[in-house]
């Protein structure tokens, strides 16, 4: 068995769920328009701005490269963060709308977790507001789960993916070594940001990053199901 650790630990969006396609873009174009920013992001340039983890981050991104500066000022960060509020609204609400569910395998996965003993976490550079609507609105809205044994998200460190801070909190939170957990993953950066914390991960392929190389995966599916 792969996930043969004491700990699993999950990457969210596009892990978890296929949540950037159908939630983030589509509730940060609703949030532009909302404040009368006027950019759309399409689909292509949408996964390209991936790259960058963490939704106000790539905002700015975003705008040093169509060169608004306008919105790299004080004012302007300021006001893209009642943006990024907002764009996180829009999310819970398309969520709470029953639009994203799981991806296939993943309660089956948990269920098994349980019976066999091990635990499970939660690894993410979302905002924890994603996480819980997440949680409430698709994870749980069919089958009652076990509670995560940790939680980190974007609020929980300095450092988003790459960097391994958020898996070097979790193992300090849970209170194990790396080689006791095993992460899962969907995207470069996340698994950059497990093994760099030493942790063995395996890797999911997703909408944005299915076409990415993972040389440094112990393993590559393309279903959560493949685990079980
Ligand atoms: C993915 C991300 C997030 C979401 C947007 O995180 O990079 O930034 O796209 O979330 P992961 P926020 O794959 O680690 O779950 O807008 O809340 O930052
Ligand atoms: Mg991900």
């Amino acid at each position: 068995m792969v996930l043969d650790r004491a700990t699993v630990l999950f990457d969210v969006d596009g892990t978890i769920a296929e949540t950037e396609g159908d939630g983030h873009l589509h509730a940060f174009n609703q949030a532009f328009q909302e404040f009368e920013v006027p950019w759309t992001w399409s689909t292509e340039v949408y996964g390209e701005l991936l790259k960058i983890t963490g939704g106000f981050e790539r905002m700015m991104a975003y705008a040093q490269n169509i060169g608004a500066d306008w919105a790299l000022t004080e004012a302007g960060q300021a006001r893209f963060r009642s943006i990024h509020r907002c764009k996180n609204e829009r999310y819970a609400k398309r969520l709470e709308s029953g639009l994203i569910a799981p991806r296939a395998g993943f309660v089956d996965l948990i269920q098994k977790l349980q019976a066999q003993g091990q635990r499970w976490g939660v690894v993410t550079t979302t905002s924890a507001s994603n996480w819980q609507a997440l949680w409430r609105y698709a994870i749980t809205r069919s089958a009652p789960l076990p509670e995560p044994a940790v939680v980190i998200c974007g609020e929980d460190v300095i450092c988003k993916k790459p960097d391994p801070e958020a898996y070097v909190l979790a193992l300090h939170r849970l209170g194990i070594a790396a080689a006791d957990a095993i992460a899962i993953e969907d995207s470069r950066n996340g698994l950059i940001a497990a093994r760099a914390a030493g942790i063995e991960s395996v890797v999911v392929r997703s909408r944005f990053f299915g076409h990415q190389e993972f040389p440094e995966a112990r393993l590559v599916v393309n279903e959560l199901s493949e685990l079980l």
